[in-house]
Order: C-alpha cells, then sequence, then structure tokens
C-alpha cells in the first residue's frame, strides 16, 4: 500500500513536470519549487532519538505581591527648571485687505478712498461715488465733533490741534504741579498765544475757579520770565496792570486769573494747575 502511494506521488510529479517542460524554461526552476510547496512528499520513516536539548526560556511573570506598608517620607526635593517660555501672544495681524481697511482710522479711510480712486484713473464723475465721499466726509465730521465731546465731558480735557490741556484739580505748590505733569509726559500749561491763552481763560472759568498755576516763572534771574519747558517769553503776554511786580521780593511763579491774565505768586502758596500735552507725545 505505501509503495503504491509513492508510485502515485512520483506520477502526479512527473505529469506536472512534463506539463511544465512545454512552457517557459526560464520558469521551469520556480514552477516546479511551487509544486514541491504545493504537493509535499509522504511522510519518510521516524529517525534516531536526537540529544538533550539546551534549557528552557524563564517562564512568564507571576502575578503582582500584596502591598506592604508605606515607607518614610523621602527628601524634599530641589527647585525644579524654569518652565518652558510660553508661547508668542497674539498681535494684531494684517494680512488681508479688509484687515488693512479695519486697521485704518474712518479719516483715514476717506483719503485713501480718495487717493484709490485717483490711482485707478477713474473720472470723478462718478456720481455715486462722489456722493459716498461726500457722506463720509460728513460723518467723520460729525464724529469729530463728538469725540471732541466726549473727551471734554468725559476725561475733563481741553485741545488744540496740537496740545491737550487738563486742569488737575489737586492744590499743589508751582514746584510740585510742575513735577506731576512731567510725570505724565507734559509741561505746566505754557500760553503762547491768545488762541491757547483764551482756551485756558475759559477753562479756568467753565471749572468755577479764579486762579491757577501756570508754567511761567524766573526762577533762574529775577525779572526774567522763561516758560517751564524753558523757552524764552516772546512778545505776547498777558500780565495784569501793575504784574510782574514781585511783591515782597519772594515773587517767582506766576498764576492765570479767571481773566486770563498774569500775576507773578509765591511759588510756596498752592494751588489747582493746568497742564498741557504735545499730541505727538500722548
Ligand atoms: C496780591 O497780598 P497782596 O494783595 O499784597 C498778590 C500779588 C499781586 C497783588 C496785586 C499771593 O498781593 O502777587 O501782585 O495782589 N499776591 C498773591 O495787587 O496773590
Ligand atoms: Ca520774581
Ligand atoms: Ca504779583
Amino acid at each position: 500500500m505505501k509503495r503504491d502511494l509513492v508510485f502515485l506521488g512520483s506520477l502526479i510529479s512527473l505529469v506536472f513536470l512534463s506539463l511544465l517542460r512545454s512552457g517557459s524554461p526560464q520558469h521551469l526552476a520556480e514552477e516546479a519549487c511551487s509544486v514541491q510547496i504545493l504537493v509535499p512528499g509522504l511522510k519518510g520513516d521516524a529517525g534516531e532519538k536526537g540529544e538533550k536539548g539546551s534549557p528552557g526560556r524563564p517562564g512568564r511573570v507571576g502575578p503582582s505581591g500584596e502591598k506592604g506598608d508605606m515607607g518614610d517620607r523621602g527628601q524634599k526635593g530641589s527647585v525644579g527648571r524654569h518652565g518652558k517660555i510660553g508661547p508668542i501672544g497674539s498681535k494684531e495681524s494684517i494680512t488681508s485687505p479688509r484687515d488693512f481697511k479695519m486697521h485704518l482710522g474712518i479719516e483715514q479711510r476717506g483719503s485713501l478712498m480718495r487717493r484709490l480712486l485717483i490711482s485707478t484713473g477713474i473720472p470723478c464723475e462718478c456720481s455715486q461715488l462722489r456722493k459716498a465721499i461726500g457722506e463720509m466726509d460728513n460723518q467723520v465730521a460729525q464724529l469729530t465733533t463728538e469725540l471732541k465731546f466726549i473727551k471734554n465731558a468725559v476725561a475733563g480735557v481741553r485741545e488744540t490741534d496740537n496740545k491737550i490741556y487738563l486742569l488737575v484739580k489737586e492744590e499743589k505748590r508751582y514746584m510740585d504741579a510742575q513735577l506731576y505733569c512731567l510725570g505724565r509726559g507734559g509741561n505746566l500749561g505754557m500760553p503762547k498765544d491768545e488762541a491757547s491763552n483764551g482756551l485756558l481763560a475759559s477753562y479756568i472759568n467753565q471749572a468755577g475757579l479764579t486762579r491757577v498755576f501756570i508754567g511761567i516763572n524766573d526762577l533762574e534771574r529775577e525779572g526774567t520770565f522763561v516758560y517751564s519747558d524753558r523757552s524764552p517769553m516772546q512778545t505776547f503776554n498777558k500780565w495784569r496792570n501793575g504784574e510782574p511786580n514781585n511783591a515782597y521780593d519772594e515773587e517767582d511763579c506766576v498764576e492765570m486769573v479767571a481773566s486770563g491774565g498774569w500775576n507773578d505768586v509765591a511759588c510756596h502758596i498752592t494751588m489747582y494747575f493746568i497742564c498741557e500735552f504735545d499730541k505727538e507725545n500722548v
């Protein structure tokens, strides 16, 4: 029986081999190998007993034991390292024309639109655009007036094209008042022309006051008055009649009274005062 099976296996192999020979010779070895894998030979006789093998691998880790008592508390560790530097904070980024437009003030937007029209060469006969620009100009004017009112009403300041004035209702000596204004990036109010003098006078009146320190003194040289930014007096002045008189031989600082007139007074007396700030520094 076993011999018959061996014969049958050889016959199958021969049939496969003869079939394969009719194909491409270069595939022969590869295909023959495939046949051997697909059709294994018959089991042979049992071999002799082999030598003793090497020791087996260690067994699997056993289950964990029961929890023991808690140990003593360890010593305090050393101070840790500094943490990582945090991410960069968000900064207003302008990445699109829309962002750019949003970034612009309303006045800048109006002027940008005009410049765009000029640069594109579109003749300004476009009545709709002209009308829109005109309306925008009106809005700008209206908003500017409202802003001025809010600044005056809420912050209590007065302003000109390039200055902001702030009445400080704290009684101080001249030098302390000057330090207060300097500390905020300004100076004591220095009226250098009729317009600014009138503005300060109305500021005082509207506050119901009679006098405030302003930034004029002759501390360095008796009789030579200078502004507190050390700039010299020009022809403009508002001295009251008979002033400056250096009364009691001790008046080196200057006050403005409600009429807008100036009077030299002692620097050590205390009163309210007005600071002025350059808009370009604010
Ligand atoms: C004041 O105190 P009296 O009246 O002498 C003023 C002076 C003026 C003077 C003008 C502290 O002096 O600066 O020159 O009136 N002194 C004070 O009459 O206000
Ligand atoms: Ca003086
Ligand atoms: Ca005086």
